[in-house]
């Protein structure tokens, strides 16, 4: 499908997602986000696909919502159109890795849009912010609740209270990104770490994020228990069968995402059914 405000590539099991209104910085216009869900959702179902890049220029991620877009906006207008609300939902459904590689600035929605994504690399450059407070608002995508989870609360308060920016050495001291890395380097990395994760079981891969993500939503007994029963089920893949015998016979796996046949309907029972 043809987009007007993000550019979409899939090469070699990944598809890069670039964010693509360089002249503003990247806001985010409400049809920028439903192009952006669109794509991840069409590289989600695409088998081609294994692993997702969002990224945004060299210069900026994204700097938020469009601001000249929401300033007329009435309450009965926003409630009434459940503003943002579907783009967060559809984005937080995506089960494919999705990884944010973050150059300049990640703001208000922007960061939260990050944050979305299952982890962050940041450029040198990446500045990270909930500055909404400055406009009169609050965070509405997750800046008060994911970036709480990221950072803890102490810094996640100073952000959102103060609005100050988060360096990319600060961020990742405080866990909000898994690394930074040079600049100039940052889509090689984004593109080696995607690499990584496409050539490993799908199956797997899409079972780690379902069960990283059950942490935020769940107890900790109750957590653990998921995460015993889809290892479990992984047992009913062609993937671990081929993983632990290439491991043994000290060679590549080659990984064919499948269920074994016959397993889905009992590990379904298994593990929604117990
Ligand atoms: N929207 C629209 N235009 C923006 C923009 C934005 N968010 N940020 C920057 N621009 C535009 C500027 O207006 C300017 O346009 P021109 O004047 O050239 O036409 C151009 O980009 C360059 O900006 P500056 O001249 O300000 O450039 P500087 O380098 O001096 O500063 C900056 C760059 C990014 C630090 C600064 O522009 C800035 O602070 N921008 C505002 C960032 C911000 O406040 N972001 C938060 C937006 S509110 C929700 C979900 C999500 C949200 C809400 C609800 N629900 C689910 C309910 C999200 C809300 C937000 O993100």
């Amino acid at each position: 499908m043809a987009f007007e405000t993000i550019i979409v590539k899939i090469d070699d099991h990944i598809a890069l997602i670039k964010l693509n209104r360089h002249d503003a910085l990247n806001a985010l216009k409400q049809k920028m986000l439903a192009e952006l869900c669109t794509a991840l959702e069409e590289a989600d179902s695409n088998d081609k696909v294994r692993c997702i890049i969002l990224t945004g220029s060299e210069k900026t991620f994204a700097v938020g919502a469009d601001i000249k877009e929401m300033s007329e906006l009435s309450y009965a207008d926003v409630a009434s159109a459940n503003l943002f609300g579907d783009p967060v939902d559809r984005i937080s459904n995506i089960r494919k890795p999705v990884i944010a590689a973050v150059a300049g600035y990640a703001l208000g929605g922007g960061c939260e849009l990050a944050m979305a994504c299952d982890f962050i690399i940041a450029a040198e450059s990446a500045k990270f912010g909930q500055p909404e407070i400055n406009l009169g608002i609050v965070a509405g995508m997750g800046g008060t609740q994911r970036l709480t989870y990221a950072v803890g609360k102490a810094k996640s308060m100073d952000m959102n209270l103060t609005g100050r920016f988060m360096t990319a050495e600060e961020a990742e001291r405080s866990g909000l990104v898994s690394r930074v890395v040079p600049s100039k380097k940052l889509m090689e990395e984004a593109h080696s770490a995607a690499q990584k994760i496409a050539e490993k079981s799908l199956l797997a891969a899409r079972t780690v994020k379902e069960a990283v993500n059950r942490s935020f939503e769940t107890t900790l007994s109750e957590g653990l228990l998921f995460e015993r029963r889809v290892f479990h089920a992984m047992f009913a893949t062609e993937d671990q069968k081929e993983g632990m015998a290439a491991f043994l016979e000290k060679r590549e796996a080659q990984f064919r995402n499948r269920w074994r046949r016959g397993y889905f309907r009992l590990c379904k029972t298994v593990i929604f059914e117990y």
